[in-house]
C-alpha cells in the first residue's frame, strides 16, 4: 500500500476501534476494491457492525464474513463497541474509500440522516441490517433485513400469559432491556407490553438496561434481587443477559426455573443448554445467519434492481421440552 494512501487514510477520523482493512485500499480516484484473478473489479461492501456484544453478534459477524467470501465481496469490517460515534466514523471512511455499497447495523435508531445524506451525495447505497433507523426520508437506504422485533416480543409475552392462565396473581416481572434507544429493546418491550400489560395481575417491578451483554445482565440482575424479594419472572431481551442473571439468581441461593421463571431471545447454545437444565422456559429466536440474504440484496442494489423495502428474516419460538433434541441443531 502506497504511503500517500495511508495519509489520506490517517486525514479521516477513523475511531481507534475500527478494524477496517487498510490493505486493500483504494486510490483517490479509483473505485475501492482489488481486482480478481480475471482483471474484474470485486464489488466492494463496507460494513459496520455493532459490537461483539453477545453470542448473536458474533454468530451474525461470522454470517456476513462468511457470505460475504462466499460471494467473492470484498468486506471492510469494522467493530464499532456499540458506540454511534464509530458507526458515523466507519461510514465516513467507506465513503472516502468509495466503497459500492454500504451496510451497517445501527447501534440505536436515531441520529443518522446527516451521514446518510453523505452517502447519497457521494452516490453510495446504504442497506441497513438487523436494526432499523428512524427517520423520516426512506430514501437515505435501499432496503432493511431484519427481524420482527416487536413480534418477538409479543412471543415472550404471549408465552408469559398462557403460562399463567390459572395464576391468580399478581406476578412480578424484572425486565433486563437490551441497549437504551436500540431498535431491539424498544421494538421487544413494546411487543411484550402491549400483550402482558392488558392483564393486571401482571406487573413490572424491575426494568433497567443490561446494555445486552452477559456481565451487565448479572450485574442488573444482582441490583434487582436486593431490591425485590418478590420476582417470578424475569424477560430479558437477549439470552447473554438471561444467562448472567441465571447466575446472579444462583448465587443468591435461588433457583432460576423454579424461584424465578426466565423467559428470553436470541437461541444461542447457551441458552438451549439452560433451557435443557430447567433454567430457562421459552427462547424466542431471533436469526443471526442473515449473511447470504444480506450478500444478495447488496448484489442486487449494485446492480441497479429493484429490492423489497423491507425483508424479514424467518425464526421459530422454542419451549423447555424441546431443548434437548433441538441443541445439536443449533448453528450459534
Ligand atoms: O438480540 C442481541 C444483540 O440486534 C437482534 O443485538 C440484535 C440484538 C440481539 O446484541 O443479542
Amino acid at each position: 500500500m502506497s504511503r500517500s494512501i495511508t495519509r489520506t487514510l490517517g486525514a479521516v477520523a477513523v475511531a481507534a476501534a475500527m478494524t477496517v482493512s487498510l490493505a486493500a485500499c483504494a486510490g483517490k480516484k479509483a473505485p475501492a476494491g482489488s481486482a480478481d484473478a480475471g482483471g474484474q473489479h470485486k464489488l466492494v461492501f463496507g460494513f459496520s457492525q455493532v459490537g461483539a456484544e453477545s453470542g448473536w453478534r458474533s454468530a451474525n459477524t461470522k454470517s456476513i464474513q462468511d457470505a460475504a467470501k462466499a460471494a467473492g465481496f470484498e468486506l471492510k469490517f469494522s467493530d464499532a463497541q456499540q458506540k454511534q460515534e464509530n458507526q458515523i466514523a466507519a461510514i465516513r471512511s467507506f465513503i472516502q474509500q468509495k466503497v459500492d455499497v454500504i451496510g451497517f447495523s445501527p447501534v440505536v435508531t436515531t441520529g443518522w440522516d446527516t451521514v446518510l445524506k453523505e452517502a447519497k451525495t457521494a452516490g453510495i447505497p446504504v442497506i441497513l441490517t438487523d436494526r432499523a433507523v428512524d427517520t423520516q426520508d426512506k430514501t437515505l437506504y435501499k432496503t432493511f433485513i431484519g427481524s420482527d422485533f416487536v413480534k418477538e416480543g409479543t412471543s415472550a409475552g404471549q408465552w408469559l400469559v398462557d403460562t399463567e392462565k390459572s395464576a391468580t396473581g399478581p406476578v412480578n416481572i424484572a425486565e433486563l432491556e437490551g441497549t437504551t434507544g436500540s431498535a431491539p429493546a424498544i421494538d421487544r418491550k413494546k411487543g411484550f407490553e402491549d400483550v402482558v400489560l392488558k392483564d393486571p395481575k401482571f406487573k413490572i417491578i424491575a426494568d433497567q438496561t443490561g446494555d445486552f451483554t452477559r456481565a451487565k445482565g448479572k450485574e442488573v440482575m444482582e441490583a434487582f434481587l436486593k431490591a425485590h424479594k418478590d420476582i417470578n419472572v424475569l424477560f430479558a431481551h437477549n439470552d447473554d443477559m438471561a444467562v448472567g442473571a441465571i447466575q446472579a439468581i444462583e448465587e443468591a441461593g435461588l433457583k432460576p426455573g423454579k424461584d424465578i421463571k426466565i423467559v428470553s431471545i436470541d437461541g444461542i447454545k447457551d441458552a438451549f443448554q439452560a433451557m435443557a437444565d430447567g433454567k430457562i422456559e421459552e427462547v424466542v429466536e431471533c436469526n443471526p445467519l442473515i449473511g447470504p440474504q444480506i450478500m444478495d440484496l447488496v448484489q442486487k442494489i449494485h446492480d441497479k434492481q429493484d429490492v423489497p423495502d423491507r425483508v424479514l428474516s424467518k425464526e421459530g419460538v422454542f419451549s423447555k421440552d424441546q431443548a434437548a433434541a433441538e441443541l445439536p441443531n443449533r448453528q450459534y
